[in-house]
């Protein structure tokens, strides 16, 4: 059995009534072009959230990209939910916790970043009121999370090789390349005799179907950490076959959409690793059941990235501390992605392959709002009725 969700309240001591829902849209520019199976991208449309009460903000980010390639969410589809149910079903009435918050949400089906970057705000809010760390507040027991890096497709398997080379030079622990049909096994092969001791691993996003089996069963030679979302977004039951047939154990990422889809997948042993994305599974509502789950079954874990700003890195950190996190998580250096991030300090990697954990109230990092309000294009408040 799981821990019920009230274990895992956060709430103050007297319900909280929230005065405000602020949504802020920024693009960041990337110092490189980041390329998936599902194509390039050159900066990133950031989504904040900030949560206001008793005079204090609590920030989040929603992770949803432009265009619907990584999920059905975009930036928009989350707006629009934000604005016209879920902003305004928080802003009703007070809210004892993150179950009640979960809860008021509950009645609406699918948006799970939507609703993530407002459990983000949220938690992070409660955090700062109480004067503890996000950290401390999630159960969290690291002082410092182990990172890796994800390299993206590049235009030249040098240039590639390029990258691994610097990226382990600054110490990360752990290389994922991205793979797609046409680039993945001689790359890997390649990165693989150039660093035969390095934790290694491929990350398709759903690139493949079932009938690629047998050439998937090539990157059995190389000593893999594990191979990620190799088939369809939705599927579970394809990648229990594929599962069956390959050694590299196969880690969910895009599948696993919330607790229930992680359970399931488990049960049918699509996978034999867990990636952790608080935004793709709906919250801290779903990410802790789902660190617990992990946890019970002995399933290793480790947290994924979307290319967040500092706000969404501080969630991605705070979560990272805890326990059951037993593999390098992708979250990288500020600097791995953007030249000036939205936090300060920010995230940087050690030269033994970690980032500390801040122990500062909330986030433990500081809004760089001067940055902030320069590169913001939309903002849009919502009041609580009668504020
Ligand atoms: C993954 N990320 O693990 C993702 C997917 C991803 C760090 O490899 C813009 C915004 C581009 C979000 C590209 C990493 C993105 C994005 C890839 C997320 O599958
Ligand atoms: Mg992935």
């Amino acid at each position: 059995m799981l821990a019920p969700l009230t274990a895992l309240n956060v709430a103050a001591t007297a319900p909280l009534r929230l005065d405000r829902v602020e949504l802020r849209l920024l693009r960041l520019p990337l110092v490189a072009p980041f390329e998936t199976s599902f194509g390039s991208v050159d900066s990133r449309l950031i989504f904040l959230v900030r949560i206001e009460a008793e005079g204090v903000s609590g920030w989040g980010e929603v992770v949803a990209m432009e265009a619907p390639l990584f999920s059905y969410e975009t930036a928009a589809t989350a707006r629009h939910v934000i604005r016209d149910f879920f902003a305004p079903a928080l802003l009703a009435d007070p809210l004892s916790g993150l179950d009640e918050l979960a809860a008021r949400l509950g009645v609406f089906r699918g948006h799970p970043m939507a609703r993530a970057g407002l459990e983000q705000a949220f938690v992070d809010l409660v955090a700062r009121l109480q004067e503890r760390s996000l950290s401390e507040v999630l159960g969290g027991s690291r002082d410092s999370v182990a990172v890796g890096v994800s390299l993206g497709i590049a235009a030249r398997r040098e240039a590639l090789l390029e990258q691994v080379e610097r990226h382990l030079a600054l110490g990360y622990q752990r290389i994922k390349l991205k793979i797609k049909p046409g680039w993945d096994v001689d790359v890997v092969e390649a990165v693989r005799r150039r660093h035969p001791g390095t934790l290694l691993s491929v990350d398709a996003n759903g690139a493949y179907r079932l009938a690629d089996a047998e050439h998937l069963a090539r990157l059995d030679a190389f000593d893999l950490l594990m191979l990620e979302q190799p088939l369809q977004h939705d599927d579970l039951l394809d990648h229990a076959t594929l599962q069956k047939s390959i050694a590299t154990s196969i880690c969910l990422d895009e599948s696993l959409t919330g607790l229930r889809q992680t359970e399931q997948a488990l049960e049918l042993e699509s996978c034999r690793i867990v990636n952790m994305k608080v935004g793709r599974v709906g919250g801290y509502s779903q990410a802790l059941p789902i660190h617990a789950l992990c946890r019970e079954r002995g399933v290793p874990l480790w947290c994924g990235g979307m290319l967040e700003s500092g706000v969404g890195r501080a969630h991605n950190l705070a979560l990272a501390s805890l326990e059951g996190f037993v593999l390098p998580g992708d979250i990288s250096a500020s600097s791995r992605y953007f030249e000036r991030d939205l936090i300060v300090p920010e995230v940087k990697v050690g030269a033994d392959g970690t980032v500390a954990v801040p122990r500062g109230p909330g986030l433990g990092f500081d809004i760089d709002h001067d940055y902030v309000r320069a590169r913001t294009e939309v903002v849009e408040r919502f009041d609580r009725p009668g504020a």
